[in-house]
């Protein structure tokens, strides 16, 4: 299949998760387009099937803001005609969706039909996109859409909770790549980051407010009390700044370290004890999923789609938002007893291979031959 795939190209897991998905399926033998502002992150190695096609937005003195959406729409139009595309799959509905609407519109006057599939990812539905300034044209572009996917049964329910939904949304689950994120024995890295024997706590996110990670702070202040222990806080974002601050005042400094956005995420979670998810919301979690193929459990909220991947005592623990408490007591006991960590960590691993890569990729390919044929026969009336 000729697939044009339209995502944020930055750290977000909507980004992170199309740019895998287009990888995987180019290594299936489909030719994968790429449409996006920026090379996407993880986008860093050539293949043959891959290509990559830069959307461009001029600016002019009129624009106080700079018509993004039309520029995506026009490049879309002008992949899906010049290179033959069977279907676009855009992920995060705005503005995706709408766009691709918008290019499906115009192709049509060509005599081109061309579907697309909208993927949910979080944000786009729970916060951005139930906003009112939004949601006429979310809840319009995904009933356009010719089908509709989300990460988790949370978030399908929650995009039927909040918008008027016309059409079935298939839940089709994030995926981990388990060849790549496997726990390898890295001694130098585990004794710069720990010298002497310290339990390592992580943490990966864009350090937006929803990750409450505030509270990643105060859960490793109580376990740094209890052990001696090291904290690595991956990636970067607007709480930055007051995360920072909070550390010199609880005079953590010197067992927190940021390491900033990393490309070897696998190797940070070689060397990585315990994984802290405490987010306000979160659709799936894709780190925490990447961490438990690492061998790595999970302390996390039980926010949203978490509890349909972190299953207590068997990958890791809950709280509820906000119940640092619960999340830290939960997270000391499983550091302090070795049995139960090793445990725990043979269970966070078991349960990633449910979300193996050859697991879900081939869910997404079904979806889009039902998707083609559906196009076929409308054709035949
Ligand atoms: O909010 C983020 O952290 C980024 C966001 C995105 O859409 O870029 O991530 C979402 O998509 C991921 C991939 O499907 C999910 O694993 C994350 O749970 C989800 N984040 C939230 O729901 C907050």
């Amino acid at each position: 299949m000729r697939i044009g795939i339209v995502c944020y190209p930055t750290y977000g897991g909507s980004g992170v998760l199309a740019t895998e998905l287009g990888k995987a399926l180019a290594d299936k033998g489909h030719m994968v387009h790429f449409i996006t502002y920026q090379q996407p992150v993880r986008l860093n190695a050539f293949h043959a099937n891959i290509y990559y096609h830069e959307v461009q937005v001029p600016t002019y003195p009129l624009f106080d803001f700079p018509p993004y959406e039309s520029a995506l729409s026009s490049t879309m139009v002008d992949v899906i005609i010049n290179q033959k595309l069977d279907l676009l799959h855009v992920h995060y509905a705005i503005p995706h969706a709408s766009t691709a609407y918008m290019a499906k519109q115009i192709v049509a006057k060509q005599g081109r039909v061309v579907p697309f599939i909208t993927t949910l990812h979080g944000t786009d539905i729970t916060l951005v996109g139930k906003d009112k300034t939004y949601a006429p044209v979310v809840t319009f572009s995904i009933n356009e859409s010719d089908a509709i996917t989300a990460v988790s049964e949370n978030l399908r329910d929650e995009t039927y909770k909040s918008f008027q939904i016309e059409k079935d949304i298939s839940v089709i689950y994030n995926f981990v790549d388990t060849q790549r994120f496997s726990r390898r024995e890295l001694p130098h890295f585990r004794k710069a980051i720990a010298p002497n024997g310290e339990k390592v706590l992580l943490h990966v996110s864009n350090f937006r407010k929803v990750k409450r990670v505030p509270d990643v702070i105060k859960i490793f202040k109580q376990v740094r009390e209890a052990m001696p222990a090291k904290l690595l806080l991956v990636g970067d974002g607007p709480d930055r700044p007051t995360i920072e601050c909070m550390c010199r005042e609880l005079g953590l400094c010197d067992d927190i370290r940021f390491v900033g956005k990393q490309e070897q995420l696998e190797d940070v979670m070689s060397i990585s004890d315990l994984f802290i998810l405490p987010s306000d919301y979160e659709s799936f979690g894709l780190a925490a999923l990447e961490a438990m193929a690492s061998e790595v459990p999970v302390i996390s909220s039980n926010a949203g789609g978490l509890p349909e991947i972190n299953i207590p005592g068997v990958t890791g623990y809950m709280g509820d938002v906000g119940d640092v408490d619960t999340m830290a007591k939960h997270a000391i006991h499983l550091l302090q007893d070795e049995a139960l960590l090793a445990k725990v960590r043979k269970g966070a691993w078991a349960q990633a291979q449910r979300f193996h890569i050859d697991n879900i990729i081939p869910q997404y390919e079904a979806l889009y031959e039902q998707v083609l044929e559906n196009q076929r026969q409308a054709e035949l009336l």
